[in-house]
């Protein structure tokens, strides 16, 4: 195990002058060492309404591939006796992002609730973690940042590595958060806190001006017929168990719309009330998404990431055009009852997304029986209790009511003797629920090398068509094929648009692509001589000329082409 204590970094929060944090780390880190990090706070006399030091390591996923947290040690910060109540999570790991929560230091939530939020003051050594690299590659040295959440403090220092060390270390961070105690909007339309970043003219729609860090609960709406309208800022928990992101109790005919709502027990809770509307929203990492006790209530076109459970359910919910990834399971009843859910919206439109579903795509139409594949799932999603199901579950994320791409681009061949063509079958879905005209052409590299004529593609339909692409005149080498089709209007996923492959442009004869004629080309000739495109043994790239058949006009070209290479 590698502990290293040569680097000290002290740093101070520039706009407070108060608080200063020393981060002592490794200097060095190879795959699979083991290294500690220690944060250490002194004289902190923080605003009246700093309640968490939030320990937050970030890298830069190029250097350090991951990280595994194996122990944390903690002490409380002195003189406050309260400072011991330690929030650890360690399963806040994104190796992918390049960024771990490893924990929470609270003041002690009871009494932060009760007397209000007194200022923390003291200093102490916070935390040792104990981290191990899974990899790293790299040689440029790596910036620590601290910062304060919201922006409101920021600074950083640059960890200083010898020259003589290969392989860099991660870097590290603190964050003070300063997190907000549960916001209510009351039944008669005021907010409270008042201070909460919450704006509303009419109190009827409520808008998010900031992003929202919350100790433990996030919104309560305690007012019917509003909307909380996120504008696309981020509200945050700590995933405290049984704490609630936005909770509804009894309440009838809200709308939350444009909310990134990470990190709580329950990302949305919905309890009592009905015909509530959960439209747009980004859930993710919480243990559960939405939590649904009751009935009616719309939730459409949200996506929902990387929590533990989606949903657990009321009865007669409407529940379609969402997106439900990578959660251990998506759906559960809150309770036995097996109450029925609508998990579609019918023919053509379709049902949810869900990132478990395996199901082939070969038909389309109202019972999937009609051949042509429609980006609906030919078989229903089941849902495991009663006679729930999806049963048209979507075979591409959702991302709009218009939405094409191209789903598969072929070429004939990997080797392309120039001067002859190449076919390339482009297929194409329209997802959307309205027909579209749509515009389709190939490139070969950077080259415009064909198109298929304009056509209207109906809603939830497939086509597929060829460009032939002429070689003539193009140089030797390696091609991408990249098929096109133009953006629909009101689309909004345009990444499926456009689809690659690749193709070997050499002389004729060299059928192996290694821009030589010679023997082995002959023997590969040989070995597949006189069979035509419908045998088994098939193997296009010796068909030089592209008459579906390898004969002797094939071999006259190598013949002809024979001991040629490139350059
Ligand atoms: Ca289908
Ligand atoms: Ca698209
Ligand atoms: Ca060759
Ligand atoms: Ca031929």
């Amino acid at each position: 195990m590698l502990v290293l204590s040569s680097c000290v970094f002290v740093f101070q929060l520039k706009a407070e002058g108060e608080v200063l944090i020393s981060v002592d780390p490794y200097t060095q880190v190879n795959p699979g060492d083991e290294f500690n990090i220690t944060f250490h706070v002194e004289n902190v006399l923080a605003e009246s309404n700093v309640v968490a030091f939030e320990l937050q390591l970030d890298w830069d996923p190029s250097f350090v591939v991951g990280v595994k947290i194996s122990e944390i040690l903690y002490h409380s910060i002195t003189p406050e006796s309260e400072w011991d109540n330690i929030w650890i999570l360690a399963n806040k790991i994104n190796n992918t992002a390049g960024n771990a929560y490893l924990a929470y230091l609270f003041q002690d939530i009871d009494r932060a609730v009760t007397n209000g939020y007194a200022p923390i003051t003291g200093s102490n050594t916070l935390a040792t973690l104990t981290l191990r690299a899974l990899k790293n590659t790299g040689t440029a040295p790596l910036n620590f940042t601290v910062a304060k959440a919201g922006g409101f403090y920021y600074d950083k220092w640059q960890l200083c590595v010898p020259t003589q060390v290969p392989v860099n270390a991660t870097g590290g961070s603190v964050v003070i958060t300063n997190r907000l105690p549960t916001i209510y909007i009351k039944a008669e339309g005021s907010i409270d806190p008042a201070s909460a970043p919450i704006s509303t003219l009419d109190n009827i729609t409520y808008t998010l001006t900031s992003n929202i860090a919350s100790d433990t609960d996030g919104i309560f709406i305690e007012r019917d017929n509003i909307t909380l309208d996120g504008a696309g800022f981020t509200l945050e928990g700590i995933g405290v168990q049984n704490s609630r992101g936005i909770s509804l109790v009894t309440i009838t005919n809200a709308t939350i719309t444009h909310m990134n709502i990470v990190s709580f027990w329950e990302g949305i809770y919905l309890c009592g009330g009905w015909q509530n509307n959960i439209i747009w929203n980004h859930i993710a990492d919480n243990n559960v998404g939405i939590d649904v006790y009751s009935g009616r209530h719309t939730i459409v076109e949200n996506v929902f990431v990387n929590n533990d459970l989606v949903c657990a359910l009321g009865r007669s919910n409407l529940i379609y055009h969402n997106n439900f990834l990578n959660s251990s399971a998506h759906v559960a009843e809150a309770y036995p009852g097996n109450y029925y859910q609508i998990w579609d919206d019918g023919y053509p439109s379709g049902g949810n997304y869900w990132s478990d579903y395996n199901g082939t795509d070969m038909y389309s139409g109202e019972y999937q029986n009609e051949t042509g594949s429609d980006g609906i799932g030919d078989s229903p999603y089941g849902i495991s209790f009663y006679e729930n199901m999806d049963n048209y579950p979507l075979k591409k994320f959702y991302s709009g009511p218009h939405d094409v791409g191209i789903t598969c681009l072929e070429t004939s061949k990997k080797v392309l003797a120039r001067g002859f063509c190449l076919n390339a079958s482009v297929k194409i879905t329209n997802y959307g629920v309205e027909p579209e005209v749509l515009n389709t052409t190939i490139y070969a590299n950077s080259t415009f090398a064909g198109g298929l004529p304009n056509m209207t593609l109906p809603s939830r339909n497939s086509t597929t068509g060829t460009c032939l692409w002429n070689s003539t005149g193009f140089g030797f080498g390696i091609y991408n094929i990249t098929a096109h089709v133009s953006t629909v209007e009101g689309e909004s996923d345009i990444e499926d648009n456009s689809c690659s492959d690749w193709v070997i442009l050499t002389l004729p004869g060299d059928t192996d692509g290694d821009f030589v004629v010679n023997n082995s080309d002959a023997g590969r000739l040989a070995a597949g001589f006189e069979l035509g495109s419908n045998h088994s043994d098939w193997n296009p790239d010796l068909d030089i000329n592209c008459d579906n058949i390898v004969d002797i006009y094939d071999a006259i070209l190598l013949a002809n082409y024979y001991n040629g290479h490139y350059p």
